[in-house]
Order: structure tokens, then C-alpha cells, then sequence
């Protein structure tokens, strides 16, 4: 049987940054061979930050522009936007009758944004978050979820609330889904903050490459990315995690392993490195940021790519929740 490959991320930048890109998207499109790829734009997640409702949309078509730039294939794959499918609402109720409580406070990504929000400022959306995105996951009987490593904790939950609803409701009720984490760009650091992981929400945004950022700023990041105060080019997270994310990024624009780019940079300087990694990424993500335009541009065209998604995930998310709802012994409804 055909694998069948769902992951999502939400609207809430403008542009993705290097992070996402490289830690997620790229696998994404690697994936759409051979495979049944689902692609999201999660917006109810989203919500979760009470977003200004403009910014809201921008960024929901923004996202969805830069998934296609990037080779989400809507010829191959399925992409859509999760409020057009309230199947996803739905099997989020369902599956939070299954999810205990002290379950989503060990969510270490609850903890941070609630601890850092206090309880005047921590809506019942981030607490139900991780059950949402189970949700996403078991509607499709999705194999495997590409995602960056940040995300193996709410990974493990999904699993765990897939085999818990097998085991209640009969094997077969739902497929548990295998992480699929590429070591090597798992997690893409900030360029100011090598020890900390690039984020769109970063405290330093000196430290984060957007990809659709003007070639010249993300040279200037480049160039400016904290190093160490060593001379020699060479891998170690330890101790030169600077120079390592360079060599991480290098590598993974050029598909080079990162023992070739240094034994290149032997007895050469940081400002090399620096200098023609920028000339690497620039080059990259300049057919990205064209191709992104042009899709924002064409708002009516963007729309009927994600109608269609919408109307192909709505298909499979029904059956699925009238699976579970039947075997949970929620009434069918008649056929008058
Ligand atoms: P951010 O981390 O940028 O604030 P986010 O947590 O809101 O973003 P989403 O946009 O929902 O994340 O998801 C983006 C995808 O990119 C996820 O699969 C996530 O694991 C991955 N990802 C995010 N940051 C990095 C990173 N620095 N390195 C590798 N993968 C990343
Ligand atoms: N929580 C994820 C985004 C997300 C997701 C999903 C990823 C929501 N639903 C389903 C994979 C599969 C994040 O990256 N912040």
C-alpha cells in the first residue's frame, strides 16, 4: 500500500525562516515521491496567539504560497487550509476525551509558552494544542509526519493517543504514525544564538534568516553569525556550534556532506565560509521568493488550489471520523 505523508505548519509569520524550511519543507517535497503526500496550513493552531484576523489571512495564503514555491505539487499532493475541513475541530473533541491531564501538561512546549504567558495570559487552546494536532495527523491514517525535532514530543502524544483509541475501539480503528526527523537538519540554530534553536518567534531577529528575506539581509545575517574565537573551520557542536550550523546549512543547500566543505576550508577563514555559504543560500532561495510572489499575486489561483485540497482531505477526514464515531458508538445518521 501506498505510504501516505501529512505534516503541516502554522500562519504565523509572514515568511518561514530557514529552520522550517530546511528542517520540514524540504523534506516535504522529497517525500511527494512515490508517496500520498497531505500538506496544511494550520490556522485554528494559529489562533492559539490571538492574531490581528487580516494579518490572520495574509499569512494563511502567504504560508500556503511558499509550500508551493518550494515543490509542494498540487498535481501529486493535497494541500489545504485546516479550518476548511471542521472534521479537524471535530476529532480534536473526541480525542481530548481520551488525553489525561497531566498527558498535555508534560507537553514541554505548553510549559515554556505558559510559564513565559502566566495564567492571565494561557488560553485553554494552548493546554488542547497538542490534541489538535493529533487530530491533523489520525484523520488522514497517516504513516508518516515530516517534522523538525522540536516537534518529537507532540509526535510521541499522537502516537500514543492512536494506539490508545486501537486499543479501546478495535485494531485497525486508526494507523500510528512513525516521526520522520532528518538528523542532520533537525534543527537549524540561530545565527546570534548558536545554542538556540532559529525560531520565527526569536528574541534576536538578527539571528533568524527568513526566506524570503532580500538577498542582501541575508547576507548581512550570514556574514554577522556569531563564530568562536578559534581560526580553524571544522564540525563540532560542542564547542564551535556556530561555525557547525554554517557547515549544517552549507551542506544542506548543496547536498555536500559537511567532511568535504571542510577539508575545502582548510587553512581558510571564517569570512570565506561565511562569504560563499551567502552566495549559496541567496542563490537558493531566490527562485523560492519569485515563485512565492508570484503566487501571492494571483490570490484567486492560490484560493482554488486550496478549495480543491480542501474538498480531496474532507473526503478521507469524514470516513475516518465516521470510523471512530461508529465504533465509539455515536449514532449514524440516517440516510432519509
Ligand atoms: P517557529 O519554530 O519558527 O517559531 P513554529 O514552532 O510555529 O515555528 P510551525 O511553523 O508550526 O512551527 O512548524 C514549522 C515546522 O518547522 C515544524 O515541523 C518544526 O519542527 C520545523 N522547525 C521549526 N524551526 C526549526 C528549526 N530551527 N530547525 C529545524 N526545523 C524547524
Ligand atoms: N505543531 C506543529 C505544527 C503542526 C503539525 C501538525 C505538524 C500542527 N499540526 C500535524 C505535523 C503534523 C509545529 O510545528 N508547531
Amino acid at each position: 500500500m501506498t505510504q501516505r505523508v501529512f505534516s503541516a505548519m502554522q500562519p504565523t509569520s509572514d515568511s518561514l525562516q530557514l529552520g522550517n524550511y530546511l528542517g520540514a519543507l524540504v523534506q516535504w517535497v522529497a517525500l511527494q515521491d512515490g508517496r500520498e503526500a497531505i500538506y496544511s496550513v494550520v490556522d485554528l493552531h494559529a489562533l492559539t496567539v490571538a492574531p490581528d484576523p487580516a494579518t490572520l489571512t495574509r499569512r494563511t495564503r502567504a504560508t500556503a504560497a511558499q509550500f508551493l514555491a518550494a515543490g509542494v505539487d498540487p498535481q501529486r499532493s493535497t494541500l489545504f487550509v485546516q479550518s476548511h475541513v471542521p472534521q479537524h475541530a471535530e476529532l480534536t473533541w473526541i480525542l481530548s476525551t481520551f488525553t489525561g491531564m497531566g498527558e498535555a501538561g508534560r507537553m514541554t512546549q505548553f510549559k515554556d509558552k505558559s510559564a513565559k504567558a502566566g495564567q492571565s495570559g494561557t488560553n485553554v487552546g494552548l493546554f488542547t494544542y497538542p490534541v489538535l494536532m493529533a487530530a491533523d495527523i489520525l484523520l488522514y491514517d497517516t504513516d508518516v509526519v515530516p517534522v523538525g525535532e522540536d516537534q518529537r514530543q507532540h509526535l510521541e502524544l499522537s502516537r500514543d493517543l492512536a494506539q490508545r483509541l486501537n486499543s479501546r475501539l478495535g485494531e485497525g480503528t486508526v494507523t500510528v504514525p512513525e516521526p520522520h526527523i532528518v538528523k542532520e537538519v533537525a534543527k537549524i540554530y540561530d545565527l546570534q544564538d548558536p545554542t538556540a534553536k532559529m525560531s520565527k518567534s526569536s528574541s534576536s531577529p538578527h539571528g533568524v534568516i527568513d526566506i524570503l528575506d532580500e538577498p542582501q539581509e541575508i547576507a548581512k545575517r550570514i556574514r554577522s553569525a556569531v563564530t568562536d574565537t578559534e581560526t580553524v573551520i571544522r564540525f563540532d557542536r560542542g564547542s564551535k556550534p556556530g561555525v557547525s550550523n554554517l557547515l549544517t546549512i552549507y551542506s544542506a543547500f548543496t547536498g555536500r556532506p559537511v567532511d568535504d566543505i571542510v577539508a575545502d576550508y582548510e587553512g581558510k577563514m571564517y569570512g570565506h565560509l561565511k562569504g560563499d555559504l551567502a552566495d549559496v543560500v541567496v542563490g537558493a532561495l531566490a527562485p523560492v521568493r519569485e515563485a512565492t510572489m508570484e503566487w501571492i499575486e494571483s490570490p484567486e489561483k492560490l484560493d482554488s488550489v486550496l478549495a480543491q485540497g480542501a474538498a480531496k482531505a474532507s473526503v478521507i477526514a469524514q470516513a475516518t471520523l465516521e470510523r471512530i464515531g461508529g465504533r465509539m458508538g455515536l449514532l449514524p445518521l440516517a440516510h432519509r
